[in-house]
């Protein structure tokens, strides 16, 4: 898609979710194209330094066996374990030295697939008069899933990039669509 650029406005900003190696081909956790995103972010990064909105990216941090791994009982095979290699931003990203990082997964008890689910970023974005996200990355029908639906019930607009987000199954993913429509998230395609 083009990026209607003369649409990022103050009050908007750009929110990648967990374009990390884990989540990408070779990866513990890889999801199929996983980083075909990563070209695409870049131009909305792009786009979004002209504009001079901020840039946000959120990364999942978990400690070792964590409770979302299957050793423990969870979902997922172990991945975006703190300080490791695959909890790496995507190298090829072109993250901003002055992007914010949303830390999120390193609760002992309980997954956070939100980037704002007890992090305190709802809180900040209200704070730094951010009214509207333009949100993509990994995975589709999960993290951005979880983090467009708090963003909705936090009164936060969501224009989701669907190009630049890529899901666990193709299934979870058309799902994940519907579920953001219902809750009045924009779909751009
Ligand atoms: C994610 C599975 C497990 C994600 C995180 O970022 O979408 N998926 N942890
Ligand atoms: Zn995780």
């Amino acid at each position: 898609m083009i990026i209607p650029k003369e649409e990022l406005k103050k009050g908007d900003a750009l929110l990648l979710i967990d374009v990390q190696k884990d989540f990408c081909p070779g990866g513990s956790l890889a999801i199929e194209d996983g980083d075909a995103v990563v070209p695409i972010l870049n131009d909305w990064i792009e786009a979004a330094e002209e504009a001079g909105i901020p840039v946000y990216a959120s990364r999942d941090w978990h400690p070792k066996g964590h409770v979302s791994f299957r050793e423990k009982g969870g979902d997922w095979p172990p991945h975006c374990i703190q300080d490791t290699d695959g909890a790496a931003f995507h190298p090829g990203l072109n993250l901003p030295a002055h992007a914010v990082i949303v830390t999120k997964g390193v609760r002992f008890d309980q997954d956070q697939n939100s980037a704002l689910d007890q992090t305190g970023f709802a809180e900040y974005l209200n704070r730094e008069g951010i009214k509207r996200l333009w949100i993509g990355g990994l995975a589709l029908d999960v993290c951005v899933l979880a983090t467009v639906l708090d963003a909705r019930d936090a009164g936060i607009e969501t224009l989701v990039i669907l190009e630049g987000t890529k899901p666990v199954t193709p299934q979870g993913g058309k799902a994940a669509i519907e579920k953001m429509k219902q809750n009045r998230a924009a779909i751009l395609s």
